[in-house]
């Protein structure tokens, strides 16, 4: 015998709408009194979907009451309180925008104009011809996912069945961009285990094997998650081959300015691709390194061949920006184009750059010599030094990222990332003795 609810299921919507209209007669004749409550929801299909495994990590942190949990999960720049961070310059533009009374009008769809001239030349250097050639399509997104979702819809429906590769390992969302977004995509080799270094040879000759006219997803700067980025050297061999079997490259910059604390030199992969003449996508975000994380800033940027090109480029994003979301929020980008457009502002926001590089620097080092104090199997642990950018690529494996989350209350994502810009100075010791005990005694 079936529960009474099945039979309401059973008889699906129409039923339910003759059941109610029955009801209501018979209410009307005095016959019936009594109200329907109907269990089943129209959503019954929909099943729970998993945390998410970064962001989802947060949630469990908050979860937590031990007194020494730390997190280590998404990346986001704390201070050496471990406190959320509004750098200064971000404080003085806002007070800017106060007094100035700003509106709160709709922006045009690609974005505040005044953002948009000044995250191209962030990026490509101000005095760069393409500025002035007019040959850079940028669109104002919402942060560095926006932007990169833009893109997959542009690849998707303008380079039908054309093939994104993606490094591996490499930001988990980058697939759900390119499944949700209906782009194929598959990897290329580029962490090596051994020697937990680059697989430079396995990374080339996977972008020689794609089918031309690939897109190649490249991280600009401090590669996430493995903080291992190629050299200058190994950056114009990249370059050669992507040219020769003509593919497009792709490039992913959300810490600009985080990996060496130098906006120009963090840019450098990008421009290199620039000057020789190649055409490519950029996807930015201001989230890290000006702390804007839930303003929600950031653009994609397309490099044509020729002015032309680029106008009609940017008339495509605009289109497919329109029906997503209609256009762009103001104040992040205000926040930017305040930073960047102001001499004072703009040498300010490089200090707070290196501090914040610099202190991530320092607990990494402290971080390694702690590990070197209390390990005495001889281990090299040098690749926590090598590695630049927020995280470190740890080594540790899903069960002993498991047992420094339960054991040790570390949050961390569970390929073994650990962000170092959610550790302080004083909880490099406490880390130390985590990473040890998960390392040596579990397998
Ligand atoms: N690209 C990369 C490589 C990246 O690490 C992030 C964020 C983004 C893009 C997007 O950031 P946005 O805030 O949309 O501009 N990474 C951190 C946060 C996250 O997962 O959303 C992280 O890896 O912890």
């Amino acid at each position: 015998m079936l529960p009474p609810s099945s039979y309401f299921y059973m008889m699906g919507n129409f039923g339910l709408q003759i059941l109610v209209i029955v009801i209501s007669f018979l209410q009307s004749l005095g016959r019936i009194t009594m109200a329907v409550a109907v269990d089943v929801s129209q959503f019954e299909s929909i099943t729970m979907a998993p945390p998410d495994p970064i962001l989802g990590v947060s949630e469990a942190f908050r979860a937590d009451t031990h007194e020494m949990k730390l997190n280590l999960g998404v990346g986001a720049y704390r201070t050496e309180e471990l406190q959320p961070y509004v750098l200064g310059v971000v404080k003085k533009a806002e007070n800017l925008m106060l007094e100035r009374g700003e509106f709160k009008e709709y922006l045009p769809i690609e974005g505040l104009a005044a953002f948009n001239k000044a995250t191209a030349e962030l990026l490509l250097g101000a005095d760069n011809p393409i500025i002035k050639q007019q040959r850079i399509a940028t669109v104002q997104g919402l942060s560095g996912t926006g932007s990169l979702r833009l893109a997959a819809a542009l690849i998707e429906r303008y380079f039908p069945g054309a093939k994104v590769l993606i490094s591996s390992p490499t930001w988990g969302n980058h697939k759900n961009i390119f499944n949700d977004a209906r782009v194929p995509w598959s990897e290329y080799r580029y962490y090596d285990p051994k020697t937990v270094g680059l697989d430079f040879d396995g990374m080339i000759s996977d972008i020689k094997a794609a089918p031309e006219g690939s897109f190649i997803l490249l991280h600009g700067c401090a590669h996430n998650p493995t903080g291992i980025d190629p050299t200058p050297e190994q950056w114009e061999a990249i370059a050669d081959v992507i040219q020769e079997k003509n593919h497009i490259p792709f490039f992913d910059v959300a810490y600009q300015g985080f990996a060496s604390g130098s906006l120009d030199a963090d840019a450098s992969s990008v421009r290199l691709f620039a000057a020789r003449g190649m055409e490519l996508l950029v996807a930015q975000s201001y989230s890290k390194n000006l702390g804007l994380y839930a303003e929600r800033i950031g653009a994609i940027n397309v490099v044509c061949s020729s002015a032309d090109a680029a106008a009609r480029v940017k008339s495509q994003l605009k289109r497919i920006a329109r029906p997503m979301y209609s256009n762009p929020p103001v104040h992040g980008a205000r926040i930017v184009a305040n930073v960047v457009g102001d001499p004072a502002l703009f040498s300010e926001w490089k200090e707070e750059m290196e501090l914040m590089a610099g202190r991530i620097k320092s607990v990494r080092q402290k971080l390694y010599d702690s590990i070197c104090a209390k390990d005495k199997s001889g281990k090299d642990w040098s690749y926590i030094l090598k590695q630049i950018g927020m995280f470190s690529f740890t080594g540790l494996n899903r069960a002993q990222s498991d047992n420094m989350t339960d054991k040790w209350h570390v949050y961390m994502t569970k390929d073994g990332r650990i962000s170092l810009a959610g550790l302080s100075a004083a909880k490099c010791e406490y880390l130390a003795d985590a990473i040890i005990d998960s390392f040596y005694n579990v397998s």
